[in-house]
């Protein structure tokens, strides 16, 4: 017992020795953070996220290496948060709308035609921000910070006029809204991740979608899809959660290079998705796409739908959902 001991002490002096001779800082051990991404490497979240990471390992002096996983390859796009959630993994990246069917408080940003510009979404994101982070904070997730995709607009294989013209046409949607647009447009609605969407419409299980140029442009969908319209309905917004019993046992001086890590990113996400819209578009254009605004009959049929989807919001999300569009409109 006492030799044990013994052996156990001069092992642990051994290894304290080697430990300063090497440098504390050197068998300081580095904790590895998973970061699962929904999105392809290439598309400007990810190139963001992989940034974000790169800052904290750098800030951290290694002491926290993130290593980000794009395209669902490490947990699929609808299981990041439940992951993160579980300590699975302690950091992810997902669609905030994505969760609309726990808590409609999370489709803040997809209610039709509330926030159409980068400058109103900003607004939109500001007054809602406090109740996504209180209802993020009752699941064990801290929110870090959120990049909005450009503008919502509608892709088709064929010239689009009206809501008349869309009847009975396979839809990808992505979250509750999408998917009540379609129903209200008499569309068919299908749940894909965007990850694998080029697939889905090159098989034709798909064959419209409502989605940014930057997703479109991403999936090369001109190999499918003929037309984009120009809706801008509204500019949804990934986020990067954080495991918060991870969070609460990370050092304070780390916290803080974290968060300094994740305003810089959430400045640059925004920054890459208002270039990233005229560029896409332009993308879609030389893949010979037809890109324009949705035409005046058209445009208002889809405000009439979207006064619909916007009290059913309102209903579904209640009085937490109305101080958000109440706070919104003071900022106008
Ligand atoms: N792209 C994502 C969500 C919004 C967007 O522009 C997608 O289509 O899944």
């Amino acid at each position: 017992m006492i030799k044990s001991k013994n052996i156990v002490s001069s092992l642990i002096t051994a290894g304290l020795g080697l430990g300063m001779s090497l440098g504390i800082s050197g068998i300081a051990k580095a904790e590895v953070w998973d970061m699962p991404l929904a999105y392809s490497g290439s598309n400007f979240h990810s190139v963001t996220a992989a940034e974000f990471g790169s800052c904290v390992t750098t800030g951290t002096g290694g002491a926290i290496e993130i290593v980000t996983h794009p395209s669902g390859s490490l947990i699929k796009g609808a299981d990041i948060k439940r992951a993160v959630q579980t300590g699975q993994v302690p950091i992810g990246e997902r669609l905030l709308s994505g969760h609309q069917n726990e808590n409609a408080i999370f489709g803040y940003d997809s209610v039709p035609f509330l926030a159409t510009s980068f400058d109103d979404a900003d607004k939109l994101w500001q007054a809602a921000k406090p109740s996504i982070e209180k209802t993020l904070a009752d699941q064990n997730l801290t929110l870090l910070y959120a990049v909005p995709w450009p503008p919502q607009g509608l892709y088709f294989k064929k010239e689009i006029n009206s809501v008349a013209d869309m009847d009975g046409i396979k839809f990808r949607s992505y979250n509750n809204t999408t998917t009540r647009l379609a129903e209200l447009t008499g569309m068919l609605p299908v749940v894909i991740e965007a990850a694998e969407i080029s697939q889905a419409f090159a098989t034709g299980v798909v064959e419209s979608m409502v989605s940014s140029g930057a997703t479109g442009y991403d999936r090369k969908i001109w190999e499918s899809l003929t037309h984009f319209y120009e809706v801008d309905a509204w500019l949804p917004r990934n986020y990067i959660m954080v495991n918060t019993s991870v969070w609460n046992s990370t050092s304070e001086a780390n916290q803080n290079v974290i968060r300094g890590c994740a305003e810089l990113a959430e400045y640059a996400g925004t920054w890459r998705s208002k270039e990233y819209t005229g560029f896409t578009l332009a993308g879609l254009r030389a893949g010979g796409m037809t890109v324009e605004p949705a035409g005046d009959g058209l445009q208002n049929e889809l405000k009439d739908i979207g006064a619909t989807m916007t009290a059913d919001w309102l209903k579904a999300a209640g009085a937490d959902g109305q101080a958000i569009v109440d706070s919104f409109n003071a900022m106008q």
